[in-house]
Formats: C-alpha cells, sequence, structure tokens
C-alpha cells in the first residue's frame, strides 16, 4: 500500500465517506471570494473579511504548505420542515445531534498526525472554523460539485456533509474535479424563501440568508427576513430539502456519529428555561451558538 492509500484507508476507518487531495485554489475561486466579502456578502461576520489573506493562500497560514486534505462525514434524517407541528421549532439537521466540531475535530487532529509521521511533514486539522473555503476545496479535490444553492453535492450523498480540513506540508498526489449535475434545476432557487442565493456565482448573500440571521447575528432579525423565517429555530435546510440530490441521501444514515434526524423542539418549553438551564442542557449543542439571548429572541419571533 502506498502512502496515500494508507491515509485514505486510516481516514474510511475513522468514518469519512468522502476523501480527496486538493492543490492550492485557482485564482479565480480566491478572487470570487474575495469579491464577496468585499460587496459585503458576509454580514455582520467580520472574521471572514480578516481571513481573506490566508484565504487567498494556504501558505499563509502553514507556511510550505502543498496539500489540502478534505474529509466529508454524511448525516442525514428524515421529514422535511413543512411537518413541524404548531407550537415547534425546527433544527436544521446539521446541528441536530452533539456538536459535529466537538465530534470531528479528534478524528481530522489523529489523520493529521498520520500524515506528519508517514511524510515527515507538518499539518493543521480545522473544522469549518478555520481560515480556508472548505467547499471550494472539497469541489478542488472531487468530492462533488458547489450546486446553485452554494452547496458541496456529492451524486451518493447529497449535500447531508460536514466538512473537515488538513493542510499539510506533505506532497499527496492531488485528485481531480468532477462535473457539475444542476443542469437546468432551479429548485433551491425558487424556495429560498428571502432570495438569499446569488444565482449567477452559486454564493450566498448572507445579509438575506435565514441561517445567517438565528445562527449568527447578534442583533434584531429585519421583519423581510422574520416573516419567512418559521419553522426555522436554527439554521435553514430548505435549498437543500427541495434539491433531487438529497432525495436518496435522506434516507441514508452511516455516519459514526449516529443519525441525526431533524429535530423539532418545544417553542414553550426553551421560553421557560432560564439561562443557566439552557447552558447546562445545550453546552455540546449547536444550539449553544447564538446563545440563550439568541435563541430567545428566536423563539420569541416564531410564537
Ligand atoms: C460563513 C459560513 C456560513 C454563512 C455564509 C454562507 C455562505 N454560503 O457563504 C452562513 C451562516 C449563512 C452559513 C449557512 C450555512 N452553512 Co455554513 N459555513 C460558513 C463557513 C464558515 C465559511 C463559508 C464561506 O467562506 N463563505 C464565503 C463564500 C464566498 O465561500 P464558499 O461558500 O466556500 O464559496 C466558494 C466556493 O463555492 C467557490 N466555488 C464556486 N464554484 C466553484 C467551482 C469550483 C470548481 C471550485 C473549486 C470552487 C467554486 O467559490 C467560492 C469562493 O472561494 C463554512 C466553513 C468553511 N470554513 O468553509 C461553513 C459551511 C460552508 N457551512 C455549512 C453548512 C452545513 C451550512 C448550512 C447548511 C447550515 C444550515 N442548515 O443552516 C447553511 C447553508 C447556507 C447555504 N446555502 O450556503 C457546511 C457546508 C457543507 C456542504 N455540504 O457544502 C460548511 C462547509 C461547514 C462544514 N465544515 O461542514 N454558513
Ligand atoms: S439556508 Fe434558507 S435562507 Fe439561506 S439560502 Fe438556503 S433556503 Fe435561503
Ligand atoms: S436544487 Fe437543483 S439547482 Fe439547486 S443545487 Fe440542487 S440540483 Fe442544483
Amino acid at each position: 500500500m502506498d502512502k496515500k492509500e494508507t491515509i485514505l484507508k486510516f481516514a474510511q476507518s475513522l468514518g469519512f465517506s468522502l476523501i480527496g487531495f486538493s492543490s492550492s485554489l485557482d485564482k479565480k475561486y480566491t478572487d470570487l471570494y474575495s469579491w464577496w466579502v468585499q460587496s459585503g456578502f458576509s454580514a455582520g461576520m467580520f472574521y471572514l473579511k480578516a481571513q481573506e489573506e490566508k484565504r487567498a493562500n494556504i501558505e499563509e497560514v502553514l507556511p510550505g504548505a502543498k496539500t489540502v486534505m478534505i474529509c466529508a462525514m454524511p448525516f442525514a434524517g428524515g421529514g422535511d420542515s413543512s411537518s413541524i407541528e404548531a407550537g415547534y421549532g425546527s433544527i436544521a439537521r446539521y446541528a441536530s445531534d452533539r456538536d459535529y466540531h466537538l465530534e470531528l475535530k479528534p478524528l481530522v487532529t489523529k489523520i493529521a498526525d498520520k500524515i506528519d509521521s508517514l511524510y515527515s511533514a507538518k499539518s493543521i486539522a480545522y473544522v469549518d472554523t478555520g481560515p480556508i473555503s472548505e467547499r471550494a476545496y472539497a469541489a478542488n479535490a472531487g468530492l462533488g460539485w458547489i450546486g446553485k444553492n452554494a452547496m458541496l453535492i456529492n451524486k451518493d450523498w447529497g449535500s447531508w456533509l460536514w466538512l473537515s480540513s488538513i493542510i499539510t506540508t506533505a506532497e499527496i498526489p492531488h485528485d481531480t474535479i468532477t462535473t457539475d449535475h444542476c443542469g437546468k434545476c432551479r429548485k433551491c432557487l425558487d424556495a429560498c424563501p428571502t432570495n438569499a442565493i446569488l444565482d449567477e456565482v452559486r454564493m450566498i448573500d448572507s445579509n438575506r440568508c435565514i441561517s445567517y440571521w438565528n445562527i449568527e447575528s447578534k442583533g434584531s432579525i429585519p421583519r423581510e427576513i422574520s416573516d419567512h423565517m418559521s419553522p426555522w429555530l436554527l439554521g435553514c435546510d430548505i435549498c437543500q430539502e427541495v434539491c433531487p440530490w438529497n432525495e436518496h441521501s435522506l434516507k441514508k444514515s452511516r455516519s459514526v456519529l449516529g443519525s441525526p434526524k431533524k429535530e423539532q423542539i418545544s417553542l414553550s418549553e426553551l421560553q421557560k428555561m432560564t439561562k443557566e438551564e439552557f447552558q447546562s442542557k445545550y453546552k455540546d449543542s449547536a444550539l449553544s451558538r447564538p446563545r440563550w439571548q439568541g435563541i430567545q429572541r428566536n423563539v420569541s419571533l416564531l410564537k
């Protein structure tokens, strides 16, 4: 077994279903990122603007970096947002179990250590929060294509995928890009209730995305968004629920983390909770991201 195959087998043994290796990004895509932040599409997520230089060049993150390894873990679950009962809020699938950052970070760190020992290299592992465009690298490594809804989509797994990345100085043979399978479909564009999708460039205007407002924003949510927020208490899955590539993947549940289902949660129960009760119950959940204040704000808009 050669070294690349050893790494692949190791990552698969940890439960990652899709794995690929990418070179640095084409300038076309790093320029696209700069255009996006400079146009204000990152809304109040100021860290994204601050990451511009690092996102443009992996050597700014790790001197001597040669390869980005992307590992995708699938998740799935039944139901769709139309099946939510009155009085309940909906949590997007990616967040409806233990926080995936906590689960995946130890696994990708093990892979980074393995690369370091096999190649005498230096590697850094990230899950979501690093200064790296995980979807763009995933597309570049052939894991799938960037859909019109901006998601990384794979023919077998759809877009219900958590992505993790490893930047490494190891020179590991790179994989090749795959083709786009959106065709003439426009279901996500038609379904997004707030017109957040920037059609031509396959990116999102965060100022219009429900997921930005109910997870990331700290202040009050504008009427033109909150009017369309129900039933989403945390995140929004609409542009993925309508995607034909997710029809079959929803029935799969091969993640080693179990099978997150689309959760519904009682709004009055949440409203009754004290800050301390909330923090203790949801400390390992993505619900802690908007904090108690953010969740109370979301509940009051949904009730
Ligand atoms: C900031 C952020 C958000 C923001 C902004 C979203 C956005 N679309 O940019 C908000 C809070 C709104 C958000 C929402 C969601 N997010 Co988010 N988010 C991120 C984060 C941290 C950075 C994304 C970013 O840099 N955006 C800026 C834009 C410009 O970059 P980009 O989307 O990567 O786009 C690049 C590529 O698409 C590329 N590109 C376009 N076409 C092509 C073609 C080729 C060939 C190539 C190579 C590149 C390429 O060009 C762009 C610029 O480089 C990433 C993690 C990470 N570090 O990457 C997670 C991430 C993108 N989010 C994720 C998820 C799950 C979600 C939600 C589904 C959560 C939910 N259910 O509510 C929604 C989905 C909204 C949507 N349709 O995109 C997953 C996506 C997994 C996947 N299968 O794609 C990620 C990767 C987290 C993870 N580690 O798993 N998110
Ligand atoms: S997550 Fe929701 S609001 Fe954001 S682009 Fe998708 S459908 Fe639109
Ligand atoms: S709904 Fe259609 S256009 Fe949108 S991402 Fe899926 S296949 Fe592409």
